[in-house]
């Protein structure tokens, strides 16, 4: 296999695809080594099979606002691959949805999904619909509108969606609702449904948890532990606050987080009521940080700024892709930071995740480190399924098992000659290899 062509040809047919493009070279790139020590995957042209989506549907949401105007947005889901199992992969809506942001998010879900060790397949879906400012039951109108087109084409055991950005427990209500009513049926169709209509308990925690387990392990593997670490998170959404609180409970102090409007810098660290503050915050859908300074004056307003300035030991991107950039990364590293785990789907630019390979820090990607809300999904899954309920331990006992073994495989997949493990090559191959098995064992299909 030549990277280089395959790349080419991609490039050639989705010229402004630009992040898929930059997903699918990361991974390219990765694995190329082992590909080619076997021919049969070659032969059977399983990159070229890999590399594109099965289907896509795009599609018309219209849907009526408050003043009785008739709006327009688009949806789409991207069928990426479901050799080992249903497609699975979360909905996102927020105004920076293009196809090129689905196609990169569900080719990633793909070899995520590989990692977590459960039965799920690769999928993403949304639309440029953006929450904020919208009432309630204008985004009750447009989840509606938007699974009315969807609903066929989605099953407990065809396609399960779940959240993303904007898609927090309350769309997932309105469009379960919506399914349920179509369908005639009430399945597990969706996943991150409320506690008593099937959700799981600990998957509006799992991403962010399932991150700080993973940095445990990373940390470990050093003699260190997160215990009195400094930490810098982004974002100050479910993710972030799911990272903040299992951070703080193991001792670490989180002393920043952001939004688009600038940053938080709270000397002192997060405690229990800032971070559930946090969710209030989150709750108001005016999507800015700053009203934290209002309520907790000790804490600093940065405005327009990124959060990657402050001196930290770890550094958790948890907001959105390309967040964290070359000049960022060169901040990091020289304030010292010793680890970098991206919890948002490619948090890093290609040239920031270079430096901190070159510069041999701890850094592992999104598909490794955030794999911990698609596990406790593929949970509620299991549970719909037995239509029986795990307990709290059980569901964490799970979860750690699973960021344990994709840890794991990542060490065995990306050790170096000189004992730096590359959790890039390590996570991309140890996901590949599994998918690429599946779709060769099952034939042409
Ligand atoms: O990026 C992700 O893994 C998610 N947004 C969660 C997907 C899911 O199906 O729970």
């Amino acid at each position: 296999m030549k990277v280089k062509e395959i790349m080419n040809r991609l490039e050639a047919r989705y010229a402004h695809e630009r992040e898929y493009l930059q997903a699918v070279h990361e991974v390219l790139e990765s694995i190329e080594d082992i590909y080619n020590q076997h021919p049969e995957f070659e032969k059977a042209k399983i990159i070229e099979r890999i590399v594109e989506p099965d289907r896509i549907f795009t599609f018309k949401v219209p849907w009526q606002d408050d003043r009785g105007e008739i709006q327009i947005n688009t949806g789409y889901r991207v069928q990426f691959n479901n050799a080992i199992g249903p497609y699975k992969g979360g909905f996102r809506f927020h105004s920076s949805v293009t196809l090129s942001t689905l196609k990169f998010l569900g080719f990633e879900q793909t070899f995520k999904n590989a990692l977590t060790t459960l039965p799920m397949g690769g999928a993403k879906g949304g639309s440029d619909f953006n929450t904020r400012g919208k009432s309630d039951a204008e985004v009750m109108r447009f989840c509606q509108a938007f699974i009315t087109e969807l609903w066929r084409h989605i099953g407990p055991d065809t396609d399960v969606p779940a959240g993303d950005i904007g898609v927090g427990s309350r769309e997932i209500g309105y469009m379960y609702g919506w399914y349920r009513k179509l369908a005639r049926e009430n399945t597990g169709v969706l996943t991150g449904k409320g506690m008593t209509w099937g959700g799981s308990l600990i998957r509006p925690e799992a991403t962010g948890f399932g991150g700080v387990y993973f940095v445990e392990h990373m940390l470990q593997r050093q003699g260190l532990s997160i215990k009195d670490k400094t930490v810098v998170v982004s974002g100050f959404g479910n993710v972030a606050w799911g990272a903040a609180l299992k951070a703080t409970e193991l001792g670490a102090k989180v002393i920043a987080i952001s939004g688009p409007d600038g940053y938080i810098y709270d000397k002192s660290g997060l405690d229990r009521a800032k971070i559930d503050y946090m969710l209030y915050l989150r709750a108001t859908c005016n999507d800015v940080v700053q009203p934290y300074s209002d309520e907790f004056p000790e804490a600093v307003f940065v405005a327009g700024k990124k959060p990657w300035e402050l001196k930290c030991d770890i550094a958790m991107p948890c907001a959105i892709q390309n967040e964290l950039d070359a000049d960022d990364a060169q901040r990091l590293v020289d304030n010292g930071v010793i680890c970098v785990a991206e919890v948002s789907n490619m948090g890093c630019t290609p040239e920031a995740v270079e430096l901190f390979i070159r510069k041999r820090k701890l850094y592992a990607p999104g598909k490794a480190v955030n794999a911990g809300g698609v596990s406790v999904s593929g949970l509620e899954m299991s549970q719909n399924a037995m239509k029986l309920n795990w307990t709290r331990e059980e569901i964490d006992e799970k979860l750690k098992l699973i960021m344990q073994n994709i840890h794991e495989s990542c060490v065995q997949y990306g050790m170096q000659t000189d004992g730096y493990v590359d959790y890039v090559k390590g996570a991309n191959i140890a996901g590949f290899m599994k998918v690429a098995r599946a779709v060769l064992e099952q034939g042409l299909c």
